[in-house]
């Protein structure tokens, strides 16, 4: 098949490139800085997204395929100019193209813009989804907001987190191409009256609301090797009539300002917490923005090939990330019902097939919830559809659980009390046809602890998809010396199919390869320590052990536990200086919520360590700590090939799932972890023998609960966890500030430790030391860190999407025909 990327070569980028040079941004060679070039070479690569793009289109809709249209409050799609190249093939042209430009690739790689629209694994998920569903030639949409400002910037004083705004389109944003034309009306606030029509009866009319519009961006993601080019739509806000010169002209400068602010407002910026609901107005506002432009672009699209709506539900899937997006459920609902005039029980099994509902985390305080007051304030026609929704499924349960008042309160739609609220996640299971988790583990405790209730209602219904990665970033793009190695060893095919990288298995013994593979290692480790420098000023050695734990921020992912691991090894050594102790790089790299306060004072726990530390003579050369700041998409891609150990230590049955796991392992680190989330199916693909797993079980942390569990107990038999919580109760790292750490040691003590690190303490320990002896053998190690690679196949997220193609979207591959 004829490929949109056929008969490119350096020159012709080039030639390209300098026409962008000159007619995009006014320059010449001589002129233009460093950031004309990256941007104009963006601007070649996006053209030829371009071409496969309008074919892509053009296919899907002359095919009239089913779509599925995948809807995500947060991308973490992270800098995509390396990732695009690699997309397309033409990573040999674009270098020699670039000599031309007098500029190499790592400069312009360098001031490529990273869209940071998401907080953590939700977001990155998502964007892993779309690198697939392109590269397995699967007609999707990604629908999103562009925030303004993404996720924050991390920076540290005096060791705390500070947070400042992110910039990422200050300077222009080169994948993306606005469209006017696709331009939508919002409405919020507003009241519901009845209107009689004679003959027709009475229907509920939505007035008197307030109209802001919702402006499509969009950004082509390349499928790898394939012409399927999809699209993530962004959607951006703004007032419906621009800047109200009426207002200003009758001499009220600041409300015609601020009428204008307000619709601008609801694309400012991403919250920035990730576990805790954020029951706030512009929150809620932002969800439905999202909900209703999307639903309503569906439909304008659907509309192009149909004229009725018997057939949106076969041509479309909607699958919902996490609860975020539902108000698409309703806000589909309300056009089929109150515009297109559709009976409500078939708009009702028109919606319920079209959306499927993914799950990504048990934490209670992460369930979304909203009063029903402020849900009748801003969508009062949503608020009456939701009411009338419950009433009409709550009748069936009622009928077919008779007597279970129980069940039926457990799954009504309204919680009651003093405010009644709207759960979220309820609405989610009733307007869906398939719910999932995001793991094995995770998927059963949805089912059997959340929402055992619904599972009963509706068997059948939930259903397990664990998370995946893609390889195409995670691995080529980030490692291409290990990607190297593979090929030399296997052939190229694990690129295209990562199940095949299983054949690297059998090298795994071979000496050659295992020496080799230690040589890159410590080469990407050699690059670490660069980075490490220019970011922390500290300065670490290759040849330590480099034991990474990067992700969130949050006490149920327990980076007070590592700390406490090296606050042990620290006393070991300080008590015997000739102690032997491993010689190990502790980075860490992780945002706080900028409200958990005490997550932050985890973070200024450990900078507080790392400047002791790493400047005790006694420890030289044995221990040093350092927390990178402002871990984004982009650090990620320089600290996991680096990593020799992944710390995957979260209480057990918290994790949903873990993707960063997944990450590790394939670039050959070896996980320390807890039986939990898709650790689980890690070990059972690795092996358990190449992977140190530790801690209580799901099943022991239920007993210790129901028994009461009593932090107290570990202390009083261990004294070396009394003189490690010492340490930070007494904040031995700075004497000046001695209450500094208090409310962490209560946390774990005082406050009954909720999280259990008291309880995981001593196996952690233990399990560490073991992680030590295996190192001494560095031809074990090598073998057991290249079964790693070489068994992750599997958590490909191409096999996650045919996971969902084959029991949830039931889609098919389309592929793009350049010639027709
Ligand atoms: O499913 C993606 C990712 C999982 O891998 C993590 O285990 C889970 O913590 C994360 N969940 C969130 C929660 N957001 N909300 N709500 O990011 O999802």
């Amino acid at each position: 098949m004829a490929h949109f990327k056929d008969n490119i070569t350096a020159d012709s980028l080039a030639e390209r490139a300098l026409f962008h040079l000159k007619y995009s941004r006014g320059k010449d060679l001589r002129s233009a800085t460093t950031f004309d070039k990256m941007m104009c070479f963006s601007h070649v690569v996006r053209d030829m997204a371009v071409d496969g793009f309008i074919a892509t289109q053009r296919q899907y809709l002359d095919t009239d395929v089913r779509r599925v249209n995948y809807l995500s409050m947060e991308y973490l799609i992270g800098k995509m100019l390396a990732n695009n190249v690699v997309a397309l093939g033409i990573v040999n042209e674009s270098r020699e193209a670039l000599k031309q430009l007098d500029i190499t690739v790592e400069e312009i790689l360098e001031l490529d813009v990273e869209a940071g629209l998401g907080n953590g694994g939700l977001g990155r998920l998502a964007a892993c989804y779309l690198d697939s569903l392109a590269t397995m030639e699967l007609p999707a949409y990604g629908y999103g907001i562009r925030y303004e400002h993404g996720i924050f910037r991390q920076e540290f004083e005096n060791g705390w987190q500070k947070e400042r705004p992110d910039e990422w389109l200050a300077l222009g944003y080169p994948w993306e191409l606005v469209r006017p034309e696709y331009t939508l009306p919002v409405c919020v606030y507003g009241r519901v009256k009845k209107n009689f029509q004679p003959g027709k009866g009475a229907s509920d009319v939505w007035e008197d609301f307030q109209v802001f519009e919702a402006v499509p961006f969009d950004v082509p993601i390349i499928g790898y090797g394939v012409n399927t080019v999809n699209m993530l739509r962004l959607w951006k806000s703004q007032p419906a009539e621009g800047f109200r010169l009426d207002v200003f002209n009758q001499g009220d400068y600041v409300r015609a300002v601020e009428e204008k602010n307000w619709a601008e407002n609801v694309s400012k910026v991403l919250y920035p917490s990730d576990y805790t609901y954020a029951g706030k107005e512009l929150r809620l506002i932002q969800e439905y923005f999202l909900a209703s432009c999307s639903v309503r672009d569906i439909i304008r699209r659907y509309r192009k090939t149909h004229s009725d709506f018997t057939k949106f539900a076969e041509k479309n899937v909607v699958q919902l990330n996490d609860t975020h997006p539902t108000l698409a459920i309703v806000e589909l609902m309300r056009v089929l019902h109150d515009e297109e005039r559709i009976p409500w029980d078939k708009a009702w099994e028109i919606t319920t097939s079209t959306f499927c509902y993914t799950n990504h985390t048990l934490l209670a305080e992460a369930l979304e919830k909203w009063t029903v007051d402020l849900l009748q304030r801003v969508l009062p026609r949503h608020m009456q559809i939701i009411f009338e929704i419950n009433h009409r499924f709550l009748q069936k349960v009622e009928i077919n659980h008779p007597g279970e008042g129980e069940l039926m309160r457990k799954v009504s739609l309204i919680e009651e009390g003093a405010h009644k609220q709207v759960r979220m996640a309820n609405l989610c299971v009733i307007g869906s046809s398939k719910v999932n988790g995001v793991s094995a583990l995770h998927s059963e405790l949805l089912k059997t602890e959340t929402m055992p209730e619904f599972d009963k209602v509706y068997p059948g219904k939930f259903t397990n998809v664990t998370n995946g990665i893609t390889h195409r970033r995670w691995l080529i793009k980030a490692n291409p010396e290990l990607s190297e190695l593979i090929s030399d060893q296997i052939g190229e095919e694990w690129m295209k199919d990562l199940s095949k990288l299983e054949g690297f298995q059998d090298a795994a013994s071979k000496r050659t390869v295992q020496k080799r593979f230690m040589e890159i290692k410590r080469a990407k480790k050699v690059e670490l320590c660069e980075t490490i420098k220019e970011l922390t000023g500290y300065l670490v050695s290759p040849d330590s052990v480099f034991d990474v734990q990067i992700k969130r921020l949050h006490m149920y992912k327990r980076q007070l536990l590592k700390a406490m691991h090296i606050i042990h090894l620290y006393n070991t050594i300080k008590k015997n200086p000739k102690a032997t102790v491993q010689s190990k790089t502790f980075i860490f790299a992780a945002k706080a919520a900028p409200a958990y306060l005490i997550a932050k004072s985890v973070i200024k726990l450990i900078n507080t360590m790392a400047e002791v530390i790493n400047n005790d003579v006694d420890v030289a050369g044995r221990l040093k700590v350092v927390f990178l700041p402002d871990y984004n998409v982009s650090l990620a891609e320089k600290i996991i090939p680096a990593a020799d150990i992944s710390e995957q230590i979260s209480t057990a049955g918290l994790e949903a799932s873990g993707t960063g796991n997944m990450k590790l392992s394939l670039n050959g680190a070896l996980t320390v972890g807890t039986w939990d989330g898709a650790n689980i199916e890690i070990a059972q693909h690795v092996g358990e023998d190449n992977i140190f797993i530790f801690g209580n079980r799901t099943e022991d942390l239920a007993v210790l609960r129901r028994k009461g569990y009593n932090p107290w107990s570990y202390v009083d038999k261990s004294e070396d966890l009394q003189a490690v919580l010492e340490a930070i109760r007494d904040n031995i790292f700075d004497r000046t500030q001695p209450d500094l750490f208090k409310d962490l040691y209560n946390e774990v003590t005082e406050h009954g430790d909720f999280y259990f690190y008291l309880a995981d303490y001593e196996e952690y320990i233990k399990c560490n030391e073991e992680v030590d002896k295996l190192y001494a053998k560095p031809s074990k190690w090598a073998e057991k860190a290249i079964l790693n690679v070489a068994r992750m196949g599997w958590f490909s997220s191409d096999r996650s999407i045919q996971d969902y193609c084959n029991d949830i979207w039931y889609l098919e591959r389309t592929p793009v025909d350049m010639t027709a």
